[in-house]
């Protein structure tokens, strides 16, 4: 099976596309598109995604596109370790926290919607950085309400890790690009720590990749 994933760095999907696919023992190239950069616009690029985001999926030479249906595309070709889990109302909890970010939280704080604030109307750095601080922070507080009517265990859905997880885990790693005090989100905090004690989730992390340490290093 070969398997090519179109990512980034800094990129929170590609981050929930990474962990799916480590948890699940399954390798793969990741080839980076610079979506600060604009690389996503390229002809080339935007022939592979119509879309023109990160991360797109290659399997077997077939492309599919938007994390949730990657990850759920990867628990039917591989069904071990489950990442939904098989009941009914247990998997409709899953698919809603895991909503909760890939719907309604991540899509405010991407590229392509700083870069509207600013260029269309006018928000300076300083704008955007409290555009950002805001709905990450949302978010944030939208799971540690959610976490508070069912304690983790310590994951989201019981004692393993799965879609919802990596959700919870990328609005943290959000937190981490921020540099947002998390103490009013302890537990959020709790299950994070939990997911970056396994190396599928710490190595996944975009702080980890080697496009953040070039990026850093320039
Ligand atoms: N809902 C999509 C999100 C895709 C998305 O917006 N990706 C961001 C990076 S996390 C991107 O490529 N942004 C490019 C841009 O905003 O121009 C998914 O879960 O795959």
């Amino acid at each position: 099976m070969s398997i090519q994933v179109y990512g980034f760095w800094r990129s929170i999907a590609s981050f929930r596309v990474r962990v799916a696919l480590k948890l699940k023992g399954l390798p793969f190239d990741e080839t980076p598109i610079d979506i600060l950069s604009g690389e996503q616009f390229k002809p080339g690029y935007e022939a592979i995604n119509a879309e023109r985001v990160v991360p797109t999926f290659i399997h077997d030479g077939h492309s599919i596109f938007q994390s949730l249906a990657i990850i759920e595309y990867l628990d039917e070709i591989q069904p071990e370790p489950r990442l939904l889990p098989r009941e009914l109302k247990e998997r409709a909890y899953a698919r809603s926290l895991a909503l909760m970010t890939v719907a309604d939280a991540h899509p405010l704080v991407v590229p392509r919607v700083r870069n509207h604030l600013a260029k269309a109307l006018g928000a300076d750095a300083k704008v955007i950085a409290e555009w950002g601080k805001h709905w990450t922070t949302e978010g944030l507080a939208t799971y540690e309400r959610l976490l508070a009517q069912r304690i983790p265990a310590p994951f989201a859905l019981g004692a393993e890790p799965g879609l919802a997880d990596f959700c919870i885990a990328g609005q943290v790693v959000g937190a981490h690009f921020l540099k947002l005090e998390m103490s009013a989100f302890p537990a959020v905090a709790r299950l994070a720590d939990s997911c970056f004690a396994i190396p599928a989730f710490a190595t996944s992390h975009p702080f980890e990749q080697p496009g953040f340490k070039t990026a850093v290093a320039h």
